[in-house]
């Protein structure tokens, strides 16, 4: 038999000055080095893990042609990034270290994404304005679509940009480009999250700057792509959203995927809308080193994969185009060995984080918004004592005018939500054909009129979106001061309101901060309200480290809270009662432009030495009623303290007023039990017990839901009768 020698095998050198899709020789070769780099760190990783030497595993193994290309066509540094956790290549592309990779997976004090707060593959970098990312798939979708807005508004309005005092533009800076990019991507099972469709929405509405990308793995964890998305394939589903340029590529080719990808941004400077780019690619390793993959797909499926390695394919490609020889390539992947052996080294000596640490950055630490230096009391012409001198204002009235005067001070501020705006189809207020709503509360009314449709405008009616962008936008140095219309309907967003909102700032280490503020209409007594407007549950939010949550019971509170909410340099909910909105209890004289309540300072609404009754908000001028009767038919002295603020509430004032009355009944709205009085009724058995002459009560709503049939609404709420009734029952225990 004839043996046939092999043919020996031909290298044709190309040109140097060959390029593919604009990509030079030397760049493939740093494309193959940083996909290499970004595999080896994940081998390393596993290894570790392995050794139990770190803690958590997710690898970027299978997705590196696709990242290292969209990182070749971003601008570190420039463009703004919310990548998730395969994006390792990405991140690595754009500047970031394998030592620092190695620092947050051994959790280490030095860190710089997260000072050992997250888990490895959650990048962040304020250099290279990689925004600290969260393990929630699909969250950040909302905050590229807030940031890329954000942007756009410092475009059209620079002057906005500027640093101020006093408030928390001294410690934001703000940089934009007018050609700038947000770049935000996901795993394809990601987007059967609803958020991913309220951002592709909005950011084709709004034509914003956005760059999405799919890496296209076919699995989220072990569910497969035509289990999530219906026919299977994501970009048949978003095609007909306007103002996009869409891309579908091979995920796993790089020069395809470059390609892909610049022609995407190259539509997104232009300003002609986002790009959304499809890349099909694979996961060679198990969804993380908790799932063994081979559970749910055949080894045959696993070894077809493996052929559309993407390290393995252009390996050969450079091979076969003569850009390397083997040897090359051997040397260079030797070199990549030794980095990732230092980096790891030098991360498994490095020091850990302090215990001490721990608490830092729940909230600024440059702005205090509890310090008595906020403090700024009304105007002299709003204390005039003279009746009918100035003429007395409601909470509505006055949390209008608090909006207004800021909106005059601070330009970077940004009022939006459902129905806030005056009309958004802006030419009928123009030509006179309507006066325009401003606000189902009419809060906001005329603040589009006066200050623009860039300044005051309507959300879509979707709530997360509404807390989503507002984090994208804070995160920028604007102020969104966004509206839910009905705390009933704050569900949707709670995802960002606890995963979110009041984290960014603690899991970056203070590298990014997101002051957003957040009004909502609160509470019942309403006649009719029924279950689904009359909801309170502060004490869910209250439970929430690092979300300020203030609850006013009047005018001047609201008024002088609110702008200290404004000012402040951490996120707020602000909670504003329906109910008192428009009562004849609370009103005050405007109290000038400037005034401002500490938060975590209870007010004394009523003096008294008997019995203490600790509330906030609407049952405020209930609990007075009751202490004036108690006090008219028993000759009791109740003292009502109304706490105005709840995270940070005021233990001091709670203590000194238990300490004078030794009697206490803590009354709110919410239902009894788990509510906020559970909390308050607690710290007082546990740190005042020996200043108590008797156990500590409860006066709340009844646990069930609010209904609509008045007789119903007012057994089922706490009223003025069942705070008087527990007065006279504690006084006699
Ligand atoms: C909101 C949410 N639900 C569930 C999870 C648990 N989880 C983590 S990753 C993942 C699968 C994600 O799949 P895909 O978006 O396709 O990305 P891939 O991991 O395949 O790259 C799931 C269910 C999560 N992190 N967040």
């Amino acid at each position: 038999m004839a043996t046939t020698k092999a043919a020996p095998k031909l290298v044709t050198k190309t040109p140097e000055d060959k390029t593919y899709q604009g990509l030079t020789r030397q760049q493939l070769i740093e494309i193959y080095r940083l996909m290499f780099l970004s595999r080896r760190i994940d081998d390393r990783e596993i290894l570790l893990k392995r050794q139990q030497k770190i803690f958590f595993q997710i690898s970027g193994a299978g997705h590196e042609a696709l990242l290292v290309a969209a990182g070749l066509a971003l601008k570190p540094g420039y463009d703004w990034l919310f990548p998730y956790y395969r994006d390792r290549a990405l991140a690595l592309t754009l500047g970031m270290k394998p030592l620092d990779m190695f620092l947050q997976a051994v959790g280490a004090a030095d860190d710089p994404s997260s000072g050992g707060r997250q888990m490895p593959s959650h990048w962040s970098s304020r250099e290279l304005k990689i925004v600290t990312g969260s393990s929630p798939t699909g969250s950040q979708y909302l905050h590229a679509v807030g940031c890329a807005h954000a942007g756009r508004y410092f475009s059209a309005h620079p002057d906005a940009a500027r640093k101020a005092q006093g408030d928390y533009r001294e410690f934001k800076d703000v940089t934009f480009h007018g050609d700038e990019v947000v770049y935000v991507s996901s795993g394809e099972g990601t987007t059967s999250q609803g958020e991913f469709w309220e951002a592709l929405n909005s950011a084709s509405n709004l034509k914003l700057p956005v760059l999405f990308v799919i890496e296209d793995n076919e699995y989220a964890i072990s569910v497969p792509c035509e289990v999530q998305t219906a026919g299977g394939n994501i970009s048949r589903l978003v095609a007909n959203f306007p103002n996009f340029h869409f891309e579908e590529c091979d995920g796993t080719d790089p020069v395809e995927s470059y390609a892909a990808v610049t022609r995407a941004v190259e539509h997104i400077r232009a300003g002609r809308g986002p790009g959304f780019v499809h890349g099909h690619v694979i996961r060679p390793y198990s969804h993380s080193l908790s799932d063994d993959e081979r559970l749910y797909r055949p080894e045959s499926e696993r070894k077809e994969e493996v052929r559309r390695d993407p390290i393995t394919r252009l390996q050969m490609f450079l091979i076969r185009e003569g850009i390397l020889e083997e040897k090359e390539i051997t040397d260079l992947e030797k070199q990549v060995d030794q980095e990732v052996q230092d980096a790891s080294d030098r991360a498994l000596e490095a020091p850990l984080p302090a215990k001490e640490s721990i608490l830092q950055f729940i909230y600024s630490p440059d702005f205090d918004p509890t310090s008595a230096k906020v403090e700024v009391p009304p105007a002299p012409a709003a204390n005039s004592s003279k009746p009918g001198a100035v003429a007395a204002k409601t909470m509505a009235d006055l949390i209008t005018a608090c909006l207004r005067d800021e909106m005059r001070r601070d330009p970077r501020i940004v009022v939006f939500g459902e129905d806030v705006a005056d009309c958004s189809r802006e030419q009928y207020l123009k030509e006179k054909l309507v006066k325009g709503k401003g606000g189902v509360f009419k809060l906001t009314a005329g603040l589009q009129t006066e200050f623009g449709p860039d300044r005051v405008f309507n959300s879509p009616l979707a709530e997360a979106s509404i807390v989503g962008r507002s984090i994208g936008m804070a995160v920028r140095g604007l102020k969104p001061v966004a509206e839910i219309q009905f705390f009933d309907y704050i569900w949707p967003a709670m995802h960002q309101l606890r995963n979110e909102l009041p984290l960014i700032r603690w899991r970056s280490f203070n590298g990014f901060s997101s002051p957003a503020l957040i009004r909502v209409a609160i509470g019942g007594y309403l006649t009719g309200g029924a279950i689904y407007h009359s909801q309170c549950g502060e004490s869910i939010f209250t439970h929430i480290p690092g979300l300020r949550v203030v609850f006013p019971s009047n005018a001047l509170d609201a008024n002088g809270l609110l702008r200290t909410a404004i000012r402040c340099d951490d996120p707020v909910m602000f909670l504003e009662h329906k109910r008192l909105y428009r009562e004849t209890y609370g009103r005050a004289p405007y109290p000038g432009p400037d005034h401002m309540i500490p938060f975590g300072k209870a007010r004394v609404a009523r003096e008294g030495s008997d019995i203490s009754v600790i509330t906030y908000g609407a049952v405020v001028p209930r609990a007075l009623q009751a202490a004036q009767r108690a006090e008219r038919e028993h000759h009791l002295s109740v003292e009502v303290l109304d706490l105005r603020t709840l995270s940070p509430y005021d233990w001091e004032a709670i203590a000194k007023s238990v300490r004078k009355t030794n009697r206490v009944i803590v009354a709110y709205e919410d239902v009894l039990s788990w509510g906020y009085g559970a909390e308050i009724a607690a710290r007082i058995a546990d740190e005042l017990f020996d200043h108590l002459d008797a156990p500590v009560r409860r006066v709340a709503a009844m646990d069930t839901f609010c209904a609509y049939q008045p007789v119903l609404e007012d057994e089922i709420l706490p009223q003025s009768d069942d705070v008087y009734q527990a007065l006279i029952k504690l006084a006699g225990f």
